[in-house]
């Protein structure tokens, strides 16, 4: 009798351990809005395509991306369009007197060779101006992104939280940063304080 009760006993575990993982396996591959691609266009390759979800009535949104030069040539890269607003740039952010300025890149984001250049929050992004649709948490924008050797490459952005700092905090339920309605106008990217600061994304 005693084998069978521990047999229970194990079985029991079995079953709690399988109640509890189960919904949480579920949950995770229910969280993950669209599955982030990657893209290859000549020599670049580009990873983790995102943006941020924008609060209602925002005017413009920002997305971000890792993209590495693989070639021997530099390279330039613009945006040329996108599906949710009416004029997309990518822009640099840097720090002046305390603030947060934006600014096109010029002639656009030089990648080169053996390079890569990681667009998040607080640095360079891709700024959607002037948006026709609001880009909502598990949705996607395309974006085209023209290279001046490489060509021109349609890369889907997985949209994730407002305010999110990285791609996979989107709908975790964990750190989930909720901005009040008027607070999180201050614009994509520029409000980006804490640890995500100056990181840089390693592979
Ligand atoms: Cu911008």
């Amino acid at each position: 009798m005693r084998n069978f009760s521990w047999r229970s006993i194990l079985c029991g575990i079995a079953a709690v351990f399988a109640l509890f993982t189960a919904p949480l396996l579920l949950l995770q591959f229910s969280a993950s809005p669209a599955a982030a691609a990657d893209y290859d266009v000549g020599s670049i390759h580009i990873s983790q395509p995102w943006a941020r979800a924008t609060p209602k009535g925002a005017d413009d949104g920002a997305g971000y991306m890792t993209i590495a030069n693989k070639g021997a040539t530099p390279d330039r890269v613009n945006c040329v369009s996108d599906d949710a607003s009416s004029q997309c740039m990518i822009h640099s952010m840097t720090m002046e007197g305390g603030i947060m300025r934006m600014r096109p890149v010029k002639g656009g984001l030089e990648i080169k060779p053996g390079q890569t250049v990681t667009l998040n929050p607080g640095s360079y992004h891709i700024m959607f101006l002037d948006l026709k649709r609001p880009l909502v948490q598990g949705q996607t924008v395309k974006v085209t992104l023209k290279f001046d050797h490489a060509g021109t490459v349609d890369v889907e952005c997985a949209i994730a939280a407002i305010g999110a700092p990285a791609p996979g905090t989107a709908a975790g339920g964990g750190t989930m940063m909720m901005q009040g309605p008027s607070g999180a106008m201050s614009g994509p990217g520029g409000t980006m304080s804490g640890p995500g600061g100056g990181t840089q994304m390693g592979k």
